[in-house]
Parts: C-alpha cells; structure tokens; sequence
C-alpha cells in the first residue's frame, strides 16, 4: 500500500483548509457529489446486464419501472443534492426549468448546474460516458435560488468537474487550486487520488470533432482541419483524429495527451450541440486550471455572459496552441 492513499473527502478538506475562512459548506458539497457519482457509477456498471434487469420503461423481475440511466442519473443527483443543506437551486441538462430545493429542507448557498449522463445513448455500445458539473455561489437575495443566479459568466464558477464511467470511474475536479483525478476502488468504494495537478500539453497531436459535419462547417474552420492533416511544415507530421462521439470520453483524453476538440456551429445549427451552462463552462473551467484554453471561435468561454439556461456555444476546447491556432484560421478567412 502507497504510504499516503488520499481519498477525495481528504482532499478536499486539504483544499478547504487553505481558506479558513471555509465553514465546510463546500467540503460537503463535494463530498455530496462524489458520493452522487458513486451511486451512478453502480448502475452504469450494471447497464450491460440490461436485459437481465429489464429494459428501460418496462418492469424488471422486482417489478419496478427501469428508468434509462440518464433519467435514474438526474435523479439521483436531484434527491442526494437537494437534501444536502449546502444549495438553493439546481439546473439540469433534463429538466426545463429551474430545480428548487423541496421544502423542508435546509438552504445553502452554492447553486449547481450539472448534465447528470452525457453521451448516454453511446451506453448500449459500452462507451465511455460521463457526467458533468459546476458550482456557483448564489448572489440574489433571499434564500432560494433564482434564474439569475444562473445567469453568471463560468469566470464565476467557484468549482466544476466531471465523472468518467469508463474501464474504470474517475472523478475529476478543480475549485481553482488545480486539476486533480481520483479512480474509484469499488472495493471500498472509495474515490483514491490517481492524477494529482493534472496538467494538459500547450500543444497535442491529437483532434476530435465530428468530420461528418465538414460540409457544413465555416471556412475557418474546414482550413484549419485541413491544416492539422496536411502541416505546412516540413517533415511534420499530420495529426491523429480521435473522435469518440461522447464529450466527457473526448474531453478526458485531450486532457491527459493534449489535443483539441472541437463542436464548432455549422449552416444548420451556428451555435454548435453543446450547452454552455453545464458542459462548456465546467470544462472549460477544468481545462483553463490545466493550462489549456476553450474558444467558441472568437471569445473565451468562461467570459461569455448566459442569457438562458439552455443556451447552445460552439465549443473549441484544449490544447491552448492549437486552440487559439484555430482562433487565427477563423480570423483570417473573415
Ligand atoms: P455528434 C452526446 O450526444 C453529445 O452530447 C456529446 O457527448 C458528444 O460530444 C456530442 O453529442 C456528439 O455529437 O453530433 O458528433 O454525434
């Protein structure tokens, strides 16, 4: 056994104990949602067995509806979180509105937004899939949070992180103190410290978006593609393509090798797939703590000032280089 395994409740109490004026509130916050995430894990885990248990919609041997797992995802997250005492909203990839805490339970200060399975119709195919989240503190007055709260620039996230259900779960995080990756061990059920300081290359090899939509693409964005397969440069090498079709899988890998990613808006859609308030912001909030860098072409991310809860962004995320290379090839076919 190492001589220090740290387990994710340690290390964030580590983190907190470098604010004291901490009240804790955020510790538990985390530890709410690592715990959140090891529920999740659990029937992702069990997703292949599906026919076993029953298929989603329809009655297993027990009797009981299975619920997809992005629904069973959301609300897990929705039950654990909004019991914990530590927020006064949430904002949901598969709810419209604005979640509030139920009554009767305490309010706290921290809001959070959060896409509970990314990439879950990937799941019958046993890719890797992921969930994703951020949190903000609450600025509007009284004790509930309220769409306003929400409508805060990712400059103003206090963390954000995301879980990675693939061969194994991982969760990773930053509350502005650097990226740091903990691997669950299921036979303990416990989060232990695997990546610690995560830092992401200036410049990869490796891109990942979607080529099936090239047609579609601005021109910026078709040259710098081309670019990176046919470098200028002699004797440089192409880059390799790595394209997953799951962001958090994508994401992760970039992460870990450098590389960029991209979901760049087309004809059909200009502001891209992606949403801003609980997939670009937390990630580029990760990616930023990684020494990498998220566009959506023209602008940094995090200083994009929300205007609806759902709000699409094309996203260029990763290695800071390449993505403010492809910033340049944007500019100039303008
Ligand atoms: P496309 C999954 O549905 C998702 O939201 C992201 O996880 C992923 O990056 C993207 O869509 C893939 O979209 O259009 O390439 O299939």
């Amino acid at each position: 056994m190492p001589d220090s395994v740290v387990t994710i409740d340690r290390h964030i109490l580590e983190q907190q104990q470098k604010y004291p004026e901490a009240t804790g509130g955020f510790s538990g916050l985390m530890s709410s949602i690592s715990f959140a995430a090891k529920i999740i894990s659990r029937e992702v885990n069990k997703a292949g067995l599906v026919e076993l248990l029953g298929i989603t919609g329809q009655e297993n041997v027990h009797g009981e509806v299975v619920q997809k797992l992005d629904v069973y995802a959301h609300n897990v997250i929705v039950q654990m979180l909004g019991t914990c005492g530590y927020l006064s909203a949430m904002i949901s990839e598969e709810r419209e509105d604005l979640i509030p805490i139920p009554e009767g339970y305490p309010l706290g200060k921290y809001i959070l937004t959060f896409d509970p399975l990314d990439g879950s119709a990937n799941i019958d195919a046993n890719v890797s899939i992921g969930s994703i989240f951020g949190i903000y503190e609450k600025l509007s007055s009284g004790d509930r949070g309220k769409k306003e709260d929400f409508m805060q620039p990712g400059n103003k996230l206090v963390a954000s992180g995301y879980v990675i259900y693939g061969s194994s779960t991982m969760f990773v995080y930053s509350t502005g103190q650097g990226v740091h990756g903990f691997t669950l061990d299921s036979s303990i059920g416990e989060f232990l410290l695997s990546h610690e300081t995560i830092k992401t290359p200036k410049k990869g090899k490796i891109y990942s978006v979607n080529e099936g939509n090239f047609n579609s693409w601005d021109d910026g964005i078709k040259n710098f593609i081309m670019s990176l397969k046919n470098p200028e440069a002699a004797g440089a090498k192409p880059y390799s393509s790595r394209y997953i079709g799951s962001l958090v899988a994508d994401f992760h890998r970039n992460l870990l090798y450098g590389g960029i990613f991209l979901y760049p808006g087309n004809r059909r859609n200009p502001r891209g797939k992606l949403r801003l308030l609980y997939e670009a912001n937390p990630l580029s909030f990760i990616i930023e703590q990684a020494g990498g860098y998220a566009s959506d072409g023209s602008k940094r991310i995090l200083d994009i000032q929300p205007e609806s809860f759902h709000q699409r962004v094309p996203l260029i995320i990763g290695s800071e280089e390449d993505v403010r290379n492809c910033e340049k090839f944007i500019r100039e076919s303008q």
